[in-house]
């Protein structure tokens, strides 16, 4: 039966050929993935700064479809971010089965403040762990268990005799005489109480060029045939990110740099897609195939290196080998794209996201700038709507204003909501946003204009590097009541902001609500909302949001939405 044989291989062939699948794997604002397996089951963790809740967790069964089920810091005793500056907050976690116990930790580090121009006040980090035995439950988390050692970007290694190893990311300069600005260090941990049970070692400090940036972060140890591995993320989260690794016999050295480094590095290629590659993590399948998880940016406009990344730091996967001699090669050693072609498959993304506020929330990609002190989204008040009441903060202080936020994840995309609310003075607003931090965000709202004294729609931009203000204001018809839609249409070089009235109510006979188009009334470069401002440091990426506030003063008009919606232009 030759000829069956041959259309079997021939339809095998093709099958390899058509299969392919999309970066990023998890897109929008997620950045330093990190990747553990327990049995057929794939979780995955990102960063989520000075918003609330953080370290979001994400399940999938094949490395490709990934669903939100949780966040493993969802109360103020695990994550009391207060005052936090933009892109302070918690850091890059590690995420680790621990097979043997069947635990999960879930290890991370919060500062307060960064760097500057929300300087000079606390760049103290603290690194804890939590953990659970039930991952699916995000409530079965722990509380947190604090290290004693300084530093982020904090690894657990169990080793096979159950010894527990915390490494971390500090200065080294009192250690050693060409110092990284950031190197490795090492101590073994009691797992009970973050206690460490040996003095802290030097572990690994960046090899790169004295004239480029040493730094060596998110360390991950691994051990495979009789090898420890270290996993350093190296050159800065900008366009020389790559990943390095090393190897010793015994954690104690001496360590074998891998002639082949770095192992993953797209700032080679200058034109490509993706750039910034690196902060990685390891995973290997069921079937013993290997893949690495790592961040990196799109950027647009153009997109290439010099493009700009208003997503931010997005998740990206590669396939990985062990090549003979046992060092890592990911992607066959070529730089990595958006499409990548020979494993996996294609992921259709349906065009219309879509949440109807039908009595709880679609699903669990909400967030807020810091932790939340009080309720400000209700559910259930009035059927249909999320019902924000405002609190006294805008969305530019270090405070919780009373919003709903979703990562933006698409380049090219409309948000839209449906709003009623009927402001009673100029303090009164609610509306819709494409917010990057306190600084750097743009409003379209109804509320009333000072000059006026009419209820009106405001269109408000921030550009230049003081984030100046811009407003175009347009008043709303005389004796107009009815519901307002407020666009944001997002595309690689700008973002518009945008109104539509109701021109027929759906009461009556004929029933259909109908609306004019959408009239755009401003516009700002997506340069003021992407992660590489200069001066101002930037950790996020972007987010579209509903909001209500007081400005300054307490509300009771309460804002209600009927619905958020995203649209992908294509
Ligand atoms: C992360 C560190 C880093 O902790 O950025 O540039 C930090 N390197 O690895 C925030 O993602």
């Amino acid at each position: 039966m030759w000829w069956k044989q041959i259309t079997a291989a021939a339809v095998l062939g093709l099958a390899a050929l058509a299969t392919s699948f999309q970066n990023p794997i998890i897109p929008g604002f997620n950045p330093d993935p990190t990747i553990t397996r327990a049995g057929k089951d794939y979780f995955l963790a990102t960063s989520t700064f000075e918003y609330f809740p953080g370290a979001p967790i994400y399940h999938s069964r094949d490395l490709i479809d990934w669903k939100l089920i949780g966040h493993a810091l969802n109360r103020p005793s695990q994550l009391n971010i207060r005052g936090t500056a933009p892109s302070g907050g918690m850091f890059a976690p590690t995420l680790r089965y621990h097979e043997k116990s069947k635990t999960f930790y879930l290890l991370t580090t919060v500062f307060d403040v960064i760097a500057p121009p929300d300087n000079n006040t606390n760049v103290m980090p603290r690194s804890f762990y939590v953990k659970t035995k039930n991952i699916w439950d995000e409530k079965a988390w722990s509380d947190p268990v604090y290290f004693d050692m300084h530093g982020f970007d904090p690894d657990l290694f169990i080793d096979d005799d159950g010894k527990a190893y915390l490494t971390t990311t500090f200065g080294a300069g009192e250690f050693v005489k060409d110092p990284g600005y950031f190197s490795v260090f090492i101590t073994q941990v009691d797992l009970k109480t973050g206690d460490s049970l040996t003095d802290a070692k030097l572990l690994h400090v960046s090899t790169l060029p004295l004239d480029t940036p040493r730094l060596a972060e998110a360390s991950h140890i691994f051990k495979k045939d009789g090898y420890y591995y270290l996993l350093t993320a190296e050159g800065g989260t900008e366009l020389g990110h790559r990943a390095m690794i090393k190897r010793a016999k015994s954690l104690d050295g001496p360590w074998e740099e891998n002639p082949s480094n770095p192992i993953l590095h797209n700032g080679r290629d200058k034109s490509a897609p993706i750039q910034a590659t690196g902060h990685a993590d390891f995973i290997q399948t069921p079937k013993g195939d290997w893949y690495t998880v790592f961040l990196a940016i799109r950027p647009q406009a153009p997109a290439n290196a010099s493009g700009i990344p208003q997503l931010g730091r997005e998740t990206f996967l590669a396939p990985m080998t062990w090549e003979k001699g046992q060092w890592p090669v990911i992607n066959g050693g070529e730089v990595v794209d958006l499409d990548v072609k020979g494993v996996l498959y294609d992921l259709k993304k349906p065009k219309v996201w879509r949440d109807e506020f039908d009595g709880k929330l679609a699903d669990k990609a909400y967030y807020t700038p810091r932790t939340p002190y009080k309720q400000a989204v209700f559910l259930n008040e009035r059927k249909g709507y999320a019902r924000i009441k405002g609190n006294v903060y805008t969305l530019g202080q270090r405070e919780t204003p009373a919003c709903l936020f979703r990562k933006q994840t698409e380049l090219e995309t409309v948000f839209s909501t449906e709003l009623e609310f009927n402001p009673k003075n100029k303090k009164h607003e609610a509306g819709a946003t494409i917010f990057l931090s306190l600084h750097f965000h743009d409003n379209i709202a109804v509320t009333v204009n000072p000059d006026t004294n009419k209820p009106s729609i405001v269109a408000r931009t921030r550009s230049g590097k003081n984030a100046d203000l811009k407003e175009v204001w347009e008043a709303l018809p005389a004796g107009y009541s009815g519901p307002v839609r407020l666009f944001i249409k997002a595309e690689r070089h700008q973002y518009s902001l945008g109104y539509a009235l109701q021109t027929k109510t759906g009461g009556g006979k004929k029933g259909k609500e109908e609306w004019a188009q959408p009239k755009y009334l401003a516009s700002v470069e997506s340069k003021w909302l992407q992660a590489w401002l200069d001066g101002w440091q930037n950790f996020v990426g972007s987010f579209f949001g509903i909001y209500a506030t007081g400005n300054g003063l307490p509300i009771r008009e309460p804002a209600d939405f009927k619905y958020i919606q995203t649209e992908r232009l294509d």
